[in-house]
């Protein structure tokens, strides 16, 4: 009795591994276990083959994954689920941390715990999302290289709340609370405001990628920031799922706002407007919409936003609700299926706030213009087609709002003289992208997300995988190779690679009488035999699938190409640059529609390329983050969701290479520089890099096999460095040097 031990009750099913389990009772040739659910087994002696010793470092749980002495699945989960049982969400892999998302506020962000972790080596204290920023400042001034923390894990995980934990460390321990600080962590709530929404998987959703740059001085002191956005989700604004919601700024504004200026909007309650209630949900749990929109207010203070941009923003935000309350009556001229826009206060509400003639929004909004041969010819559109024009319309005013805040708190924040700086000065960069999705109903919008979250996923690959096994080779390091799984063929077939299907969309969306059906054909001819792509059932059904690292996702084909040419017609923009709303007239500058635009997807391509070429250049940190569970709740742990995540993140080899590997390296010299106080006395005559550098590490880590040296560089665990900076800051203490000059006198 009390004897712990893995129970495996279902050997073969795909989510089934070992759950843990402690002996509670014995009888007559049986036990009686409970499992880490609960559940209680009888297990006779015939099916004791079910059950296996627990190694000990599983019964109490590990801080780092790599001591873990069942190293298998089983003993995975079950050290996060003790481990989240006890709040403690925060586990590492060497200096990868795994985060699992409590659903509930701990008290582990406290002024008190970022002193406690301000200027600690990683595995000094209990694992910590603090313990990866201190880490990533202190290597960024110790390295003097630009850093960056890559932040992965699938919708509802927890990256969006990390990435702004890391953001609030750093400017605590940049320690000026200036200006600049403050500024850097007000971005945060407007951004959420314009470009986050509740989702079937996240209160809270980002819809958008970002990727926040801080910049450092000399003495590490932030002097500026810089956001860098991907992709917003502008469908949003027209349509949502069931149980979703627009973005937070409208409702926000709606109960926020006081009467007078509602008043001078026209604006009423939410569950008015049709953008707002096509989810049939107005209100989310657990937030304060009024209390918000006070927040977002005093945000946009603090970075420069005037009082009068802001209402040109409130004034562009309520003609799209209104635009949205538009309807149109089907009309027959000319035995052509045309459109009328229906008599209703919201068009012209709609008009007076965007500052264009009635009648020419109405022709645009039911005409489109076309040039043929050489002349510009005008065609009735029916009642369907000028809807979508309306919402084409409404997407790019959002759009381009979202554009131009992020452009505007870049000048609030940005600092020209770390640019000028560069080499010098240095930068913590923090990428937290939307997660992996996979809706009943998806669409352009989650493939784009989802080869985000590829591409991030053979960035991890790369980094603690393939370049690291290649310089132990290219080292002459001893080394058994640790397989792993490599997501850069899908990538290569899905983005990468001539001909690749986001290159297909693309072209097809190019072709003026491409349609979604054509596209689909041409997708099919060229990857239907991929393992990758999964080609539709049949010729009517517009579904595709596609084999992402995170599982299979379906997606619908229909209305692809038009999401992707993301073009507004020659008619609408016509009435853009003629508007007396100069607010509107600046939000659409330098977008001239007789330039061919590239398209959402090529932009977005162009993006996440740029974005890959800026990581590899620094040094990156991970974590992990995992969602224990899909209803929301505290301390609720769905193994087999767990798993899952687990697993399509490379989680069981990560662990392998982190234990078997050396993912710490220096040069000789830079190894030398750094720790010559550690080299005993007697040894200092050295005049061979290489040799001294295994002398400290000898004296310091011991003669074993944990730390190796190579051709050019010394290889050490996580752990090696940890010791080797604490003992050196031990060294370095005034008292330490003080003896020492004291001992040399006596010399
Ligand atoms: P995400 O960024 O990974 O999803 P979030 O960071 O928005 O996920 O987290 C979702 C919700 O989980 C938050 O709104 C919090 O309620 C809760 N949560 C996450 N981390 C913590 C924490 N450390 N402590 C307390 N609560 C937490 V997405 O943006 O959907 O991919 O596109
Ligand atoms: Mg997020």
């Amino acid at each position: 009795s009390g004897d712990h031990v893995w129970l495996d009750t279902q050997p073969n099913s795909e989510f089934n591994v070992p759950i843990g389990a402690v002996v509670k009772d014995s009888d007559s040739g049986r036990i009686l276990l409970e499992d880490d659910e609960g559940k209680e087994h009888w297990i006779t002696a015939r099916n004791m083959h079910m059950v296996r010793l627990m190694h000990p470092s599983s019964v109490q749980g590990v801080e780092d994954m790599i001591r873990l002495g069942d190293l298998h699945e089983a003993g995975i989960v079950h050290n996060l689920l003790i481990r989240h049982q006890e709040h403690k969400i925060y586990t590492y892999t060497g200096s990868i941390l795994v985060a699992v998302n409590p659903y509930q506020l701990l008290p582990l962000y406290t002024v008190d715990q970022i002193r406690l972790y301000s200027n600690k080596r990683i595995g000094e204290l209990p694992p910590h999302v603090f313990a990866i920023a201190d880490n990533c400042y202190f290597n960024m001034k110790r390295n003097k290289r630009d850093q960056c923390c890559v932040i992965s894990g699938e919708s509802g995980a927890g990256k969006t709340e990390s990435t702004k934990l890391i953001l609030q460390f750093l400017a605590a321990i940049s320690g000026q609370h200036s200006w600049i600080e403050q500024q850097v962590l007000e971005a945060n709530p407007i951004l959420e405001a314009f470009g986050n929404a509740k989702t079937i998987r996240n209160d809270n959703s980002s819809r958008f990628g970002k990727y926040i740059d801080i910049h450092f001085n000399q003495n590490g002191v932030i002097e500026g920031a810089r956001i860098e956005q991907f992709l917003l989700e502008k469908s949003r604004v027209c349509r949502q799922a069931p149980e979703e919601r627009n973005y937070h700024i409208f409702y926000c504004m709606l109960m926020g706002m006081n009467t007078e200026q509602k008043k001078m909007l026209n604006l009423g309650t939410a569950s008015e407007y049709t953008y707002l209630t096509m989810g049939n949900c107005t209100f989310c749990d657990g937030r304060n919409d009024a209390k918000d929109y006070a927040h977002i207010r005093s945000a946009m203070k603090i970075l420069t936003f005037s009082d009068s941009e802001h209402w040109d923003i409130s004034k562009l935000l309520a003609a799209i609700l209104h635009l949205g309350n538009v309807e149109f009556e089907a009309a027959v001229y000319d035995n052509l299926d045309c459109s009328d826009v229906m008599d209703s206060p919201h068009f012209s509400i709609a008009t007076k706030l965007l500052e264009v003639d009635s009648s020419e929004l109405q022709n645009s909004l039911t005409n489109l213009s076309i040039i043929v041969r050489g002349e510009s010819v005008s065609r009735p559109l029916n009642i369907v087609q000028a809807a979508d024009g309306r919402d084409a319309f409404v997407k790019g005013i959002y759009g381009r709002i979202f554009l131009w805040i992020v452009n505007k708190i870049n000048s609030a924040i940005f600092n020209p003289a770390s640019q000028k700086a560069k080499g010098s000065h240095h930068s913590i960069g923090l990428l937290d992208i939307f997660g992996f999705e996979n809706f009943s109903n998806n669409s352009f919008e989650q493939l784009c997300i989802n080869i985000a979250n590829e591409h991030l996923q053979q960035f991890f690959v790369r980094h603690v995988f393939k370049l690291e096994q290649e310089e132990y080779h290219a080292e002459n390091i001893t080394w058994s190779n640790i397989d792993f799984t490599d997501n850069h063929q899908a990538l290569e077939v899905i983005a990468l690679k001539p001909m690749n299907i986001i290159s297909l969309i693309d072209e097809e969306s190019k072709f003026p009488k491409g349609t979604d059906a054509t596209m689909l054909v041409k997708i099919n001819s060229l990857h239907g035999k991929s393992k990758v792509y999964i080609p539709p059932k049949s010729v009517h059904d517009t579904k595709f699938g596609i084999n992402h690292f995170a599982g299979v996702v379906f997606y619908e084909s229909k209305d692809f190409l038009e999401k992707n040419r993301d073009t507004l017609s020659a008619n609408v923009m016509q009435v853009v640059h003629s508007s007396k709303n100069k607010f509107l007239r600046e939000i659409f500058q330098g977008l001239d529609t007789t330039k061919r635009l590239s398209t959402l997807g090529g932009q977005f391509k162009q993006s996440l390329e740029k974005l890959m070429k800026i990581l590899e250049q620094c040094q990156p940190y991970f974590i992990r983050c995992i969602k224990p569970n899909d209803y929301k709740k505290p301390l609720l742990f769905d193994r087999e969701l767990c798993i899952k995540q687990l697993r399509y993140s490379g989680m069981m080899e990560t662990i392998q290479i982190r234990k078997a590997g050396f993912p710490v390296r220096y040069s000789f010299e830079e190894f030398f520089d750094r720790y010559r106080v550690l080299l005993p006395w007697s040894l200092r005559q050295q005049n061979d890099a290489r040799q001294s550098c295994i002398s400290i590490s000898e004296a310091v880590l011991g003669k074993d096999e944990s730390w190796q040296a190579g051709k050019t560089k010394m290889f050490l665990k996580d752990h090696h460095d940890t010791v080797l900076e604490l003992q050196r800051q031990n060294i370095l203490t005034d008292k330490v040097l003080l003896i020492q000059k004291v001992m040399r006198g006596v010399k």
